[in-house]
C-alpha cells in the first residue's frame, strides 16, 4: 500500500489491505460529547467503509480526554490490532487546556513508543467550539475519518 502524499479524504478503499479481520478499539471522551460523538461516527463509518466488520469495532467511554490514556492502555492489553483515542479539548480561561493537551498527547505518544499496538491520536485541541465543529464533520472534514484511515494503515505497517 503506497498512499504517500495522498490526501486522507481522497482515499480509495481498494488501495487498502483486506481489513475484514481487523479488531479496533475506540476510546471516546464524554467531555464535549456533541463533538466526540461526531468524531466517533466518522471513525466508525470509515472503518466499515474500509472493510472492518461492525462487530469487530469496540467502543469504550471515558469521562474526559485526560482519561483517554488509561483507557487506551487497558485496551492495549487486549486483543486489538489498533486503538483510536477520540477526544476534544477546547481552550478555556485557565491553563487547564495546556495540561490536558500535554498529558493526553504525551501519554498516547508513550503508549506508541513502548507498546506494540498502534494508538491513533484523534483528539481535537481547539481554541473554540467553532474550530471543533469544523473538524468533526464541518468545513475541515472529520478527523475521525482520518483517524480510521491512520489505524488501518498502521496495522499493515512493516
Ligand atoms: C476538566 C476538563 C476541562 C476544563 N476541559 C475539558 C475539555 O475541554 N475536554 C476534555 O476532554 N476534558 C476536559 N476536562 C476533563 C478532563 O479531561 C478530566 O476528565 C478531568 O480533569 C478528570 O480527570
Amino acid at each position: 500500500m503506497n498512499l504517500k502524499g495522498q490526501n486522507f479524504t481522497e482515499i480509495n478503499p481498494d488501495d487498502f489491505p483486506n481489513s475484514v479481520n481487523y479488531k479496533i478499539g475506540i476510546v471516546v471522551s464524554e467531555w464535549n460529547i456533541d463533538i466526540t460523538s461526531n468524531l466517533l461516527k466518522g471513525a466508525k463509518d470509515q472503518l466499515v467503509n474500509l472493510g472492518v466488520k461492525n462487530e469487530n469495532i469496540s467502543i469504550s467511554w471515558v469521562p474526559g480526554s485526560f482519561e483517554l490514556v488509561y483507557g487506551c492502555k487497558k485496551l492495549s492489553n487486549e486483543n486489538f490490532d489498533a486503538i483510536i483515542a477520540v477526544g476534544c479539548v477546547i481552550k478555556g480561561e485557565t491553563d487547564h487546556y495546556d495540561f490536558i493537551c500535554n498529558a493526553v498527547s504525551n501519554g498516547i505518544m508513550h503508549l506508541n513508543a513502548l507498546g506494540t499496538t498502534p494508538v491513533i491520536f484523534c483528539v481535537l485541541t481547539d481554541h473554540n467550539k467553532n474550530q471543533s465543529l469544523a473538524r468533526s464533520g464541518g468545513e475541515h472534514g472529520n478527523k475521525g475519518t482520518e483517524a480510521a484511515i491512520a489505524a488501518v494503515k498502521m496495522i499493515s505497517f512493516n
